[in-house]
């Protein structure tokens, strides 16, 4: 009888074990992710994330924890317990503060556990987002059959190579939606991007609601007609439709406050002396011929810029003073690019500035009005970025220069020892043709020039001449999306992916381990997560492979 009850009880025991044991789900992603990590082994095995899944976490890492229990909730259909102590079939975060750069992290993915280590919530969230990537891809982003979910067994320790990780959004060309700007934002962080640079004023329009300025968005938000077709061509072509829009304050907030969730840092862009004819025609009188303005419908280099009157300079004022309050981060870009300087040369009260300032040329003009405005920003606790041009006539003391017409403008900074981001046209403006069989089709047309996947992968943000000292001030890349051809969201994400994903590589990962190959193969499972959400990538493979061919040939 005992016996028989002992055998029952093994038996017994046996059934529990191995019900208890998962199975191991089919599909695990065990290519890798994006960007790179400083080192990742693939262990044995893999870890089942299902509804007995439980997380642990410091009430520091809270935000991240609740983002990740939130993202799996939506795969797996569960709420994930809270324990609070360690245990099997958990994930598991620790704050460790032997990781000493805030964005570091570790990720250990065992059959047993999934550990998170940083120092920071920031360093949290994007293991995180390396889990995402290590997640199946599930059709729709819909909640797996099995209500499970198996991530391969691996070792990850990471830490960024640049501290500034950009990617900025023309919104004035063409005009989006705040649940468009927030996709963005959203695959920004999957990829460990950490600021969204947006460009909200413009010749084309002005985009955001300025409550002592209501002309701003009641004029300068619209325009009456927009060029169809390339710029360049004759006769020009305009589809003659009124074509605008404008982001309130509380959507502003919504946005900065998303993009805060994600540890993305918004910095907002308003455009002076130049590119402020939108500006213009809502208030003619800050202009220096007195108009008449007009929202441009038109692209390029526009003659009419802010006057230095003192009036432009309080319009200003007041318009920095509300931007200043919607967008916490410390910098703001005041532009500074392509400012034809024909109407200064004839107005009377720039001429007696530069007289009475004792300048000797309208480029020393426009300095002083960067400085000034940068002097005013300083008070409020900010930090000024300005496109390259903000050199000619020399640097305001505290300014960050953007360096996009080559490398140039970024050398001469750093010699200055002032901070400089690298967006130079030919690795980061994802504008230009990605590939060359675009460039002979109507329906894909750009604004000009050929940046292919590989020349953006190819990108190192240090300028070769840079003494080791000079190379400090290189804050990092940024990719540029200026949308003149870009009418729809369908059309951004055509360009934008996949080469924001080799920028984001280029931002985060170290010089050594970049490879193109292993990008490429690494690429597959992540544009399946874009199919996932709907996103319409612009990937060809076999248009990729022509291109390394072209790249090879020109000899780049
Ligand atoms: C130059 S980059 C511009 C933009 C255009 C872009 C088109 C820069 C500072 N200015 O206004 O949209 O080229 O590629």
């Amino acid at each position: 009888m005992t016996i028989k009850i002992t055998r029952l009880c093994t038996l017994l025991m046996f059934v529990l074990f191995y019900s208890a044991c998962k199975r191991t789900p089919e599909n695990i992603n065990r290519t890798g992710i994006i960007p790179q990590p400083v080192s990742m082994e693939f262990g044995e095995g893999a870890f089942v994330i299902d509804e007995d899944t439980k997380i642990l976490y410091p009430d520091a890492f809270a935000p991240v924890a609740g983002f990740l229990s939130e993202y799996i909730g939506s795969r797996v259909n569960a709420e994930m317990e809270r324990i609070d102590e360690e245990d099997s079939d958990a994930i598991i975060f620790r704050q460790d503060q032997s990781l000493e750069k805030e964005e570091a992290y570790t990720l250990k993915v065992t059959p047993k556990n999934i550990e998170i280590s940083a120092s920071s919530p920031k360093g949290a969230f994007y293991a995180v987002q390396s889990l995402r990537q290590l997640m199946p891809v599930l059709s729709n982003n819909a909640i797996s059959e099995e209500g499970e979910m198996g991530i391969p067994a691996v070792d990850i320790q990471d830490e960024p190579r640049f501290g500034y990780r950009g990617q900025m959004l023309d919104v004035v060309r063409h005009f989006f939606p705040v649940e468009f700007v927030k996709q963005y934002i959203d695959l920004m962080a999957m990829l460990k991007i950490n600021t969204f640079h947006w460009h909200l004023t413009d010749d084309q329009g002005w985009r955001i609601e300025i409550k002592k300025y209501p002309e701003l968005t009641r004029v300068g938000a619209y325009r009456d007609s927009t060029l169809i077709g390339l710029y360049g061509e004759e006769p020009q072509q305009w589809d003659k439709k009124r074509y605008g829009g404008f982001y309130t304050q509380e959507e502003v907030k919504e946005i900065v406050k998303y993009a805060q969730d994600r540890y993305i840092t918004v910095i907002p862009e308003i455009e002076m002396p130049g590119h402020a004819e939108a500006a213009l025609a809502s208030y003619p009188e800050l202009g220096c011929t007195g108009g008449p303005y007009q929202v441009q419908g038109t692209w390029g280099i526009h003659k009419n810029i802010f006057c230095t009157k003192e009036e432009t300079f309080s319009f200003l004022e007041g318009v920095l003073d509300e931007v200043a309050e919607l967008f916490p981060g410390t910098y703001i870009h005041i532009g500074g690019d392509e400012a034809p300087k024909d109407h200064w040369e004839q107005c009377e009260v720039c001429q007696a500035l530069i007289r009475s300032k004792g300048l000797v040329d309208e480029s020393e003009l426009q300095s002083y009005f960067v400085q000034r405005i940068e002097k005013y920003l300083n008070g409020k606790g900010k930090q000024i970025i300005g496109w390259d041009e903000i050199l000619e006539g020399g640097l305001a003391p505290n300014a960050t220069v953007m360096s996009w017409r080559g490398t140039k403008g970024a050398v001469e900074a750093a010699k200055q020892h002032h901070n400089v981001i690298m967006t130079p046209t030919s690795y980061c403006y994802l504008d230009y043709y990605q590939y060359q069989s675009d460039q002979d089709d109507r329906n894909v047309l750009a604004i000009g020039g050929y940046v292919p996947l590989s020349k953006v992968y190819s990108f190192d943000p240090i300028p070769e001449e840079l003494t080791a000292e000079q190379k400090k001030y290189v804050l990092g890349p940024q990719a540029n999306v200026w949308t003149e051809y870009m009418e729809t969201t369908d059309k951004v994400e055509y360009m934008v992916y996949p080469r924001a994903i080799a920028m984001a590589e280029v931002g985060w990962t170290a010089k050594e381990n970049k490879d193109y190959e292993s990008f490429l193969y690494r690429l597959q499972p992540l544009i399946e997560h874009l199919e996932a959400m709907g996103v319409n990538h612009g990937y060809k493979p076999e248009e990729v492979e022509k291109e390394k061919q072209t790249v090879a040939a020109i000899g780049e």
